[in-house]
């Protein structure tokens, strides 16, 4: 189990350590969790540990692996980019949120830490679950670092829409964090389906909303809602168990809340104003007890939030209180689980009431502890457990004289109604807790090799059918990896009949014109593909011809091919078994896919210098290094060359690109292209791209030459 913080909470006072139990939803859960499956907890203690400091939890049927943390990175990861872009952010407040790039280097070596202490003390066939918006890059990591392991992530808060989470400018970065995992669990389907239309959306991966399988490059990974409960028996028996005081004189109305933005606690109290205003004869007979227990407090928005909250008391007292009556109570602290139980016990209306929550244990607590005279849950409706909640009453937080009336309603409401509401409730509460959502996250982790079908015509006709409309097609296709599978040596990649016959299809059709774009040198690729009609962008698009294009070869590559000799020797004299030297008309390529994995980095590193010493610019490829002329000409120039004087300067009217790559080169056409054509990038989900959309294999491929050709 890995989260940002551990059930216990350190400081560094004189005595030593002093040691506290951490307070919040998360904690909450994942406590009883992982004392009844054992395992380790991997997280943050709060302070640093000196060497041969450790941490343990007396009689916990757990470990504890601490991660540490220095005080700028719990600053900037923590404070900064958790809570201060993240947590607003994804609570649909995005005018709270900060966004700075320092911030978002320390959030990422953070979670590279987190990943690491996970690796380190995970066995062999473990599942590592990784928990909420603290780490959403720490399951890439761990991917990196053991791709073998099983990997589950479940997000505690919610997962905003994409109009929201598209203003996170590293938004992509933590799509593809996320998705390094093999189950994504969120609590409600609605924030699902706000991912999966982010992750269709900005990563152009296909997502699939009604089985929740997203294809991930070569992988399918599974994301589904797994609605969080409580240990219902144990908060049923503590209210039983819990001390009684004298007989109430008073109405409760109870609020319980770490004191933070997203709760609506200034809010419920304009609203328990409201009432007072509104309905006078509850005055003297009904008090708020509203408990915070403090949080996040060195953050200035929550110190501010705590000065509101302490003047709106003061006020509201001020204005309403007689002699013998405060109408609220206001406790700025953390309460013995004992006591809580008592309070929840004998509240009257439990007043839940946040502007945004992804899910809300209080709500649940409540309800577990309704073990005598019933009582009313008023329920907001942008919390997560209102989806399931229907018997409670439901309000719309920021809609003050809305609550007061519910308000008002749960405290005149009759014995029947109360309890009619309250038993649905538990019974759902029972049904639904905490250990049946570990199983059913547990089961499904353990069952996350879906997979989503193939590609289909009808994917491509949603995707490019409105584009295409009466329009003439410009397809560019890379050759290696895009049409053939990358093979050992070059020469092994040939192309399969059936990508031939696709091909061919297109190249038959009138309004449809095909350039292969590819890094070889432009004989080389025509003799692969000897097919009439084809035209060809060879050496990375220094040469270019085909019908309807004059030759073009670009005029610094005379110049290039002079001295492309000395470097060939230069390189073949590094090469060791398993590695050679590609020569083109003005560039070279070292390969290296044969050589031992140890080696090819420091082969790399050898080479690089020479390269550059005889006037060329290296690139990394696949398993390759290459030589480049540095005459600043790409695939993507080579793209816009072929449209132009094939079509003229106002080609955009009336022609539409297609660009289809696999390789790092092709990136330079996808950004080109950007905005003016379709661009598929084709292969493992291994680095970000800005192509518009990926592919998972060369088979996809061939399924778009078909639907091209067939198109309508
Ligand atoms: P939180 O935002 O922390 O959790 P919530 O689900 O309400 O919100 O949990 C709060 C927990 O803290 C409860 O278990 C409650 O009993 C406890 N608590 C609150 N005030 C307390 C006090 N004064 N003294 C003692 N205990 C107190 C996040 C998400 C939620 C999601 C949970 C679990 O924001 O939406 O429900 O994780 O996934």
């Amino acid at each position: 189990m890995v989260s940002n913080r551990l059930p216990i909470t350190v400081s560094r006072g004189r005595s030593g350590l002093e040691v506290k139990r951490s307070v919040g939803g998360l904690v909450s859960a994942l406590d009883p969790a992982l004392r009844s499956l054992g395992g380790t907890w991997v997280g943050w203690p709060g302070a640093r540990l000196q060497p041969g400091e450790s941490l343990e939890l007396p009689g916990a049927p757990f470990r504890i692996a601490p991660v540490d943390m220095t005080r700028s990175e719990v600053q900037r990861y923590y404070h900064g980019f958790s809570n201060g872009t993240l947590w607003p952010l994804f609570h649909c407040m995005p005018e709270r949120s900060r966004f700075e790039r320092r911030d978002w280097d320390a959030y990422d070596s953070v979670n590279q830490r987190f990943a690491a202490s996970a690796v380190e003390a995970a066995g062999d066939s473990d599942l590592i679950w990784i928990h909420d918006y603290q780490l959403m890059l720490a399951p890439q990591y761990v991917r990196r670092l053991r791709p073998e392991l099983r990997v589950g992530f479940f997000l505690h808060i919610p997962f905003p829409p994409f109009d929201v989470f598209r203003l996170l400018p590293w938004a992509r970065e933590v799509l593809r964090g996320l998705l390094a995992a093999d189950l994504i669990g969120f609590h409600m389907n609605g924030y699902v389906l706000n991912f999966l239309e982010c992750v269709e959306r900005m990563l152009g991966e296909r997502a699939d909303s009604r089985s929740g399988l997203v294809e991930h490059g070569e992988r399918t990974v599974r994301t589904g809602a797994f609605p969080i409960g409580i240990d219902f028996a144990q908060f049923d028996e503590r209210a039983r168990a819990a001390p009684r005081g004298a007989a109430p004189t008073q109405q409760i109305v109870l609020g319980v809340d770490r004191l933070d933005y997203t709760k609506g606690i200034p809010e419920r109290i304009h609203a328990f104003a409201r009432l007072l205003e509104t309905h006078p004869e509850h005055r003297s007979h009904v008090t708020l007890l509203q408990i915070a227990v403090p949080s996040r407090s060195q953050v200035a928005e929550y110190q501010d939030l705590k000065r509101e909250i302490d003047e709106l008391v003061g006020r509201v007292n001020g204005r309403f209180a007689s002699a013998t009556w405060s109408p609220i109570r206001y406790l700025y602290r953390s309460v013995a689980p004992e006591r809580l139980a008592a309070l929840y016990r004998d509240a009257d209306v439990a007043l839940v009431t946040p502007l945004r929550d992804g899910m809300n244990l209080v709500a649940k607590e409540y309800v577990a502890s309704q073990v005598e005279r019933p009582g009313v849950l008023i329920l907001s409706r942008l919390a997560g457990a209102a989806e399931t909640m229907h018997e409670a009453l439901q309000v719309n937080p920021y809609n003050i004289d809305g609550v007061a009336v519910q308000l008002h309603r749960a405290l005149v409401m009759d014995e029947t109604e109360r309890e009619s509401r309250i038993q649905a409730l538990r019974r759902r509460e029972r049904a639904h807790d905490l250990q049946r959502w570990l199983e059913s996250f547990l089961a499904a982790a353990w069952d996350a090799r879906g997979r989503l079908s193939p590609v289909t015509g009808a994917d491509f006709e949603s995707w490019l059918g409105r584009f295409l409309e009466g329009r003439r097609l410009a397809l560019f296709l890379d050759y290696d990896g895009t049409l053939t599978p990358l093979r050992q040596h070059p020469k092994l990649a040939k192309l399969l009949p059936e990508m031939r016959a696709a091909l061919e299809s297109c190249l038959e059709r009138e309004d449809t014109d095909v350039t292969v774009v590819s890094g070889r040198a432009l004989e080389d690729v025509r003799k692969l593909l000897p097919l009439p009609g084809l035209a060809f962008a060879g050496n990375h698009g220094l040469e270019i011809s085909g019908p309807g294009l004059p030759t073009f070869r670009h005029e610094d590559l005379a110049h290039y091919e002079g001295r492309l000799d000395g470097l060939a020797e230069a390189l073949e004299k590094l090469c060791i078994p398993g590695a050679w030297v590609e020569r083109k008309s003005a560039s070279l390529t070292l390969h290296f896919r044969e050589v031992d994995e140890a080696q090819q980095e420091s082969l790399a590193d050898d080479a690089r210098p020479e390269i550059q010493r005889a006037g060329f610019q290296a690139r990394d490829a696949a398993c390759a290094l290459e030589a480049r002329p540095p005459i600043g000409w790409d695939k993507g120039h080579a793209a816009l060359h072929v449209l132009r004087t094939r079509y003229g300067p106002g080609w955009s009217e009336h022609v539409r690109p297609i660009y289809v790559g696999d390789d790092w080169t092709d990136e330079d056409a996808f950004r080109a292209l950007s905005g003016l054509g379709i661009t598929f990038r084709v292969g493992g989900a291994d680095r970000p791209t800005l192509a518009s959309r990926t592919l998972p294999n060369v088979d996809s491929v061939q399924a778009l030459l078909e639907w091209l050709a067939e198109r309508t």
